[in-house]
């Protein structure tokens, strides 16, 4: 399903990105507060109705749906197109986290302050987005994700639901934070948030994107949602074996990652960085012991001019990346 494209990554995104502006113009540079970030892959069928149910504001904020599609060989692009949405296309599929990392870089491009992400497949309640930006807009948090663990999920299968507990059990251990789900697809944040962390996994981004927003200090909240069973086309991602340990890798690596990160002074990596450091064997026995930086501050910087604003970090430890290809 996922194909490595790593060194291709940034000319894929370069292009789509010209693509998407060209088609677009004025509607993607002049981006409304809110971006409605949707990964899909072939989901005829689904994504039309599921960008038509999208609300035209959330908490009194205007929204618009950007829908990444990579590597189609349906009508995803243009059913999203006709329900409204603006697309970017890809033509090589790479994956969930590269869609969304190339959504995430389109809605800051496009100035969107807040962006919520969602699924193709209809399984999440679009009325419950609300509820996951208010405490950012509350300035409580700045990243929030839905929980099924708190609220509700229609699936019996029990590996899956296993899966949950243990995978949320162990994001709790590793990093001091305490969560209860750390793969559902309904989330909101600060759009900077996704500019400092750094995404690079290209199929299962969730525990990346969770576990490098908690290391860099920013604050996370849960809020109770419901998942409902796919009920057109199938998972995406492989079967439960499969899916369990590649998620499993990505807890492990990004976990690692952000501790020798953060020995080695907690500043954000260029590209590339990683291995150089990891090779000359800069990691100090600090890590998963460091209590977590800025917790009690509001974390990020330059909210978008459409986004009302918001309390700026008070000593914060390390301010956001925007300078990684690796983190956009
Ligand atoms: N663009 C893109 N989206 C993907 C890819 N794989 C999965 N998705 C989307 O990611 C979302 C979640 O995927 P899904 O297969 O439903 O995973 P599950 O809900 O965890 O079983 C859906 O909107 C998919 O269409 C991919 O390779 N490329
Ligand atoms: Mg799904």
């Amino acid at each position: 399903m996922t194909n490595d494209h790593s060194g291709g990554d940034e000319a894929i995104d370069s292009a789509a990105i010209r693509a998407f502006t060209e088609e677009f113009g004025d509607r993607a540079a002049k981006l409304p507060p809110v971006a409605i970030v949707i990964a899909a892959f072939n989901e005829e069928g689904s994504i039309g109705p599921v960008v038509e149910a999208l609300p035209a504001t959330v908490c009194g904020l205007e929204a618009a749906a950007i829908v990444v599609s990579d590597g189609a060989v349906d009508s995803t692009a243009k059913e999203a197109r006709q329900a409204g949405a603006l697309v970017c296309e890809v033509p090589v599929n790479r994956g969930q986290g590269a869609a969304l990392r190339l959504g995430y870089r389109l809605a800051r491009d496009g100035g969107a302050g807040y962006i919520v992400t969602t699924d193709a497949d209809g399984q999440y309640n679009p009325a419950e987005i609300d509820s996951l930006l208010a405490p950012i807009l509350a300035g409580q948090a700045d990243f929030v994700t839905g929980s099924r663990t708190m609220g509700s999920e229609e699936t019996k299968d029990p590996v899956r639901k296993l899966g949950v507990r243990v995978f949320a059990l162990t994001i709790s251990v590793l990093t001091g934070q305490r969560v209860t789900d750390t793969t559902f697809g309904l989330r909101a944040m600060r759009s900077e948030v996704t500019g400092a962390v750094c995404l690079e996994q290209p199929q299962y981004q969730a525990a990346e994107l969770l576990i490098g927003v908690i290391t860099h200090g920013f604050r996370v909240a849960e809020r109770p949602a419901t998942i409902h069973r796919r009920t057109v086309g199938k998972s995406k991602k492989g079967n439960n074996a499969f899916y369990a340990l590649s998620f499993s890798k990505v807890v492990f690596g990004t976990w690692w990652r952000e501790r020798q990160r953060r020995a080695d002074g907690g500043k954000p990596w260029a590209p590339g960085e990683r291995r150089e450091r990891g090779e000359r064997g800069l990691v100090g026995d600090s890590g998963a012991a460091e209590p977590l930086p800025g917790r009690a501050a509001t974390a990020g910087t330059g909210a978008a001019p459409s986004a009302p604003s918001l309390a700026r970090p008070a000593g914060r430890a390390e301010p956001p990346d925007t300078r990684s290809a690796k983190s956009t």
